[in-house]
């Protein structure tokens, strides 16, 4: 957790509104394997970082709400009657839509105002997103005494997500947010929403991320494009989801999809085995077969599920290069973001030099390498 940022969003709230604020921390994720099958009801193997979202919110008397976004310096002043999603891509769809969803469930939220500042880089694939949304719920579900669980403020989130920002993304990112564990990954079975925790300590190695520093256009259209194509084929074999589906099944459907269509589900069945074998070998401590298995997710992303693009490919094939990362790949929903490497700890910083340095050389921009700490979920600051 950031405390210069909890401490920068309490102040700017008291210089506002002049009344102490709740403070909220609710985090960003990365996900360790398992990706792309939250949507199909599959394994994914998130946690919470120490990157976030901090929140100060208070109840208002003055007869509407506030919002304030101080790291786009940008306010919204609404009223509670009368939400409806802003253009495409604005901040406040997020608030919005979040509010609209504890509505839509019959839960009363009076008038409130909001100031947040995250540090989680924008277009990182670290859910930005989820940390912002579930800051949201989880302040005003303390604020108006609303008596939702944590699992119904995730869902919260992710129906905000769906309705107002548009993007029909599945439940990782809002659960891990919400749930996390310090030093733990959680082993989520998306199905059931329920997950196992597994202490992360790989010794002598590291997880770290390296940012290619691009966020590619079309991205949450591609995603909206690649659930569907999933849910029809799940239908064509009259199934809830994917996760319910064998190599064998979806064999005899071959003539009925298109080959690229055909490769996308197949990419889901072993990439939900991928992340329940990367399960067994952390517990085995067996970081060659984990990192093995994290190089083969990329791979599939890559060429069957095709969410990557040249900047990461480029980084992955650099990780391939040093016998030092024992796996690498693109993580979260693609098309830019970061890469995930698991390295041998006194090799991290001499390859994010030599892998920056050869990333500038190729695409003439700076790409930007994080060291994470696994952490505790959506919390109240005291
Ligand atoms: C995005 C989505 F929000 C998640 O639900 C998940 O599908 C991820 O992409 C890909 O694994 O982060």
């Amino acid at each position: 957790m950031s405390t210069t940022l909890v401490k920068e969003v309490k102040k700017k709230f008291i210089e506002n509104f002049v009344v102490e604020p709740l403070l909220i921390f609710s985090p960003g994720r990365i996900n360790i394997i398992g990706e792309h099958v939250d949507y199909n009801g599959g394994y994914v193997f998130p946690a919470a970082v120490d990157k976030g979202i901090a929140a100060a919110i208070q109840k208002s008397d003055t007869g509407n709400c506030t919002a304030i976004a101080l790291d786009l310096d940008s306010t919204i002043k609404f009223e509670l009657d009368q939400l409806k999603p802003s253009k495409e891509g604005s901040w406040e769809n997020y608030v919005f839509g979040v509010v609209a969803e504890i509505q839509n469930r019959n839960k009363i939220v009076g008038d409130f105002n909001i100031i947040f500042k995250g540090n989680i880089p924008g277009g990182a694939g670290m859910s930005s997103s989820a940390a912002l949304e579930n800051s949201v719920v989880f302040g005003l579900n303390e604020l108006f005494d609303l008596g939702l669980t944590k699992t119904e403020m995730i869902l919260i989130s992710q129906k905000a997500e769906h309705n107002y920002v548009g993007v029909k993304c599945g439940i990782m990112d809002q659960y891990a947010s919400m749930f996390g564990i310090k030093n733990n990954a959680l082993l989520l079975d998306c199905r059931t929403i329920e997950s196992t925790p597994y202490e992360i300590d790989f010794e002598n190695h590291q997880l770290m991320l390296i940012n290619t520093n691009v966020k590619h256009s079309l991205s949450d259209s591609a995603y909206n494009d690649r659930r569907s194509a999933c849910e029809s084929i799940a239908e064509l074999l009259e199934v809830e989801t994917l996760r319910e589906v064998t190599e064998e099944d979806l064999e005899t459907i071959i003539n009925k999809v298109t080959p690229e269509n055909y490769q996308k589900a197949l990419f889901v069945i072993q990439e939900i085995d991928r992340t329940q074998k990367a399960a067994k070998a952390i517990e085995a401590n067996d970081l060659e077969k984990l990192g093995a298995l994290i190089y083969g997710s990329h791979n599939g992303l890559q060429h069957q599920y095709k969410v990557s693009c040249d900047e990461l490919d480029f980084l992955v094939d650099q990780a391939k290069k040093n016998k030092h990362v024992l796996g690498a790949r693109m993580m979260g929903g693609g098309f830019g973001g970061c890469t995930i490497n698991l390295i041998v700890k006194t090799e991290a910083e001499a390859f994010a030099e030599s892998a920056s340095k050869a990333y500038k050389n190729k695409f003439d921009k700076d790409c930007s390498v994080y060291f994470i700490e696994l952490s505790e979920g959506t919390h109240i600051v005291k």
